[in-house]
């Protein structure tokens, strides 16, 4: 087949998992047309069969725009790579404006193709942003048009119907998935936590776009109080707006020179393979792919029950949830993974049993027969 994908390119799990599917997908013969403003962060150099398109995003050119209309010129680029590339399909990830663009494109073709539109539903998309007023009958719309609609857990299929009322809306619930060949249990010996604690030192992580959903602080506070019982670190993957909160609360628990923040790592496997825990405290999640990519390490995680956390993480065994902002629940159920070296085997090893159900393999094949049950109607 011939598919178009538009995502946000930038740090965060929609355009995850969006990317890692036209990998995929490339690699399964299909051929990929990437679509967005910037190359996404995990499409490191060349794919066979993945070609990425950029899209315009104005700069100075315009001075009687006030905004750059940005929609419009992505639909024009979808349009214009769906008709040269001869698409078949256009698959976007997170429906503003995504949904709305490829409607638009779609419409622009009709008469040389009928190009289907698939729409998969991260997140905040549905949960937030998409039931503000000034985008809640857009996004309705988008949605009711696109020619098949995916959610990445039943959670969040179960709150787009709540919220949108679509109720003959088909959504088919396709989870999020990894590869398995970037993340994998360490071996003895070969991971780099030397570089991260000294030995006897447990490592704990969180990786994010340190947006406040995210709580960051509240991974500070766990860290903390899991610090004053046994000796650990704290790394922290990614950046965003709440990174100097969580900055400013190390440094009043006076925990600091045990946090490590790296930034945004286009990968975060090899980091992963060296931690004990993962912490994932968020206030909403429709999903938690960076949980899954932990697991698939064979690193517990600690989250909030919330969204779709609990279709991932399964509570007692790959490690525990709690309700959001319960920081003293989290810290004591982090410490009986990590001081209890039978219960940390334990949920090690379930962690990975768990990321199993969602490897590629199992996952994008449900994509292509969705796509191949579009393309037949
Ligand atoms: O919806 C968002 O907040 C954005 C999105 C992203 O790009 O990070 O995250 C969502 O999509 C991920 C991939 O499907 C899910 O794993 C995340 O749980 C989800 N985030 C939220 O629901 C807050």
């Amino acid at each position: 087949m011939r598919i178009g994908i538009t995502c946000y390119p930038t740090y965060g799990g929609s355009g995850a998992v969006a990317t890692e599917l036209g990998l995929e997908l490339g690699r399964r013969g299909h051929e990929v047309h990437v679509i967005s403003y910037a190359s996404p962060f995990r499409l490191r150099g060349y794919s066979e069969r993945v070609f990425f398109h950029e899209v315009d995003t104005g700069g100075e050119h315009y001075p009687l725009f006030k905004f750059y209309p940005y929609s419009l010129a992505l639909a024009a680029k979808q349009h214009e790579v769906a008709l040269h590339e001869k698409l078949d399909l256009m698959h976007v990830h997170y429906a503003i404006p995504h949904a709305t663009t490829a409607y638009l494109a779609k419409q622009m073709l009709a008469g040389v193709r009928d190009l289907k539109v698939i729409t998969t539903l991260h997140g905040t998309d549905i949960t937030l942003v998409g039931q503000e007023h000034s985008f809640f009958s857009i996004t309705k719309f988008s949605i009711e048009q696109s020619d098949a609609v995916t959610a990445v857990s039943q959670f969040l299929k179960d709150e787009t119907i709540k919220a949108f009322g679509c109720d003959d809306c088909q959504i088919d619930v396709i989870s999020n998935f990894f590869n398995p060949r970037e993340y994998y249990p360490a071996a003895p010996g070969s991971d780099k936590r030397p570089t991260l604690a000294p030995p006897g030192v447990k490592v704990l992580m969180h990786v994010s776009n340190f947006r406040e959903v995210k709580r960051v602080a509240d991974v500070v506070r766990i860290f903390a109080r899991v610090r004053a019982e046994t000796p650990c670190v704290l790394v922290m993957v990614g950046d965003g707006p709440e990174r100097q909160a969580a900055d400013e609360e190390a440094k009043k628990l006076n925990v600091a020179e045990d946090v490590r923040f790296l930034g945004k790592l286009s990968s975060s496997a090899d980091l992963l393979r060296s931690a004990d825990l993962f912490l994932l405290p968020s206030a909403t999640e429709s999903f938690g792919l960076s949980a899954l990519e932990a697991m698939a390490c064979g690193v517990p995680v600690i989250a909030s029950r919330v969204g779709g956390l609990p279709e991932v993480v399964v509570h007692g065994e790959t490690g525990a949830l709690a309700p959001v902002g319960a920081v003293e629940t989290m810290a004591s159920a982090a410490l009986q993974i990590l001081c209890d070296p039978e219960r940390g085997k334990a949920a090690r090893e379930a962690s990975i049993q768990r990321a199993s159900l969602f490897t590629a393999e199992k996952i994008v094949p449900q994509y292509e027969d969705l796509y191949r049950r579009v393309l037949a109607r």
